[in-house]
């Protein structure tokens, strides 16, 4: 198949937790939902890219390799609802000014390659379940310290009608 030819792929650049964070935000997502997402797709969107050719992925992949950018943390600290697409999610009250500058870097790259951003406010969110009909979780959360130490490049894929997703590039900090 030429490269013109190949289907696009539905990308987005996110957080990608590790194993024990992950299962602490699993065990949220179970406990406040009938119907929470997998665990192995729970992550925080930075950018949604929609869907990219292979000539589009390669500049958003060239350009955010010459980031450079800290480890931080994220405290995840409260959960709330969005009524119209009836989604629960995990926030943090305080934006880490490490999660901030690698934004802005992302930005500043992918904007090289003709990418426009959202104009809605980016609201940094781990997405807990999606069509939820009650708006309410009462639980406690536990400590929920996120050290994130790299960014990736995550495809979206139907499978069987399941919603997956498959990392196409990872970025370490510090490097
Ligand atoms: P969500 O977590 O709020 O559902 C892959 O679809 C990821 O990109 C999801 O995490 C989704 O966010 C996010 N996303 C952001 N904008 C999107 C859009 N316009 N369409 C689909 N997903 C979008």
């Amino acid at each position: 198949m030429n490269e013109s030819a190949a289907p696009a792929r539905r990308l987005f650049f996110a957080l990608w937790p590790d194993a024990p964070t992950r299962a602490r935000l699993a065990a949220v997502a179970r406990r406040c939902s009938q119907h929470p997402v997998a665990a192995e797709n729970l992550h925080m969107t930075l950018y949604f890219l929609g869907a990219c050719g292979a000539a589009q992925e390669r500049c958003y992949s060239n350009v955010v390799s010459r980031i450079k950018f800290e480890p931080f943390e994220i405290n995840l600290n409260y959960i709330d609802f969005w009524a119209r697409p009836q989604v629960r999610w995990l926030g943090a009250r305080v934006v880490p000014p490490g999660l901030t500058a690698l934004m802005e870097a992302l930005g500043a790259a992918l904007a090289t390659c003709g990418y426009q951003p959202d104009k809605r406010d980016w609201v940094p969110h781990v997405t807990l379940s999606r069509k939820d009909k009650n708006p309410h979780c009462e639980t406690d959360l536990p400590k929920l310290e996120w050290d994130v130490r790299e960014f990736v490049l995550a495809e979206s894929v139907r499978l069987d009608g399941d919603l997956r997703y498959r990392l196409r590039g990872r970025w370490p900090a510090g490097v």
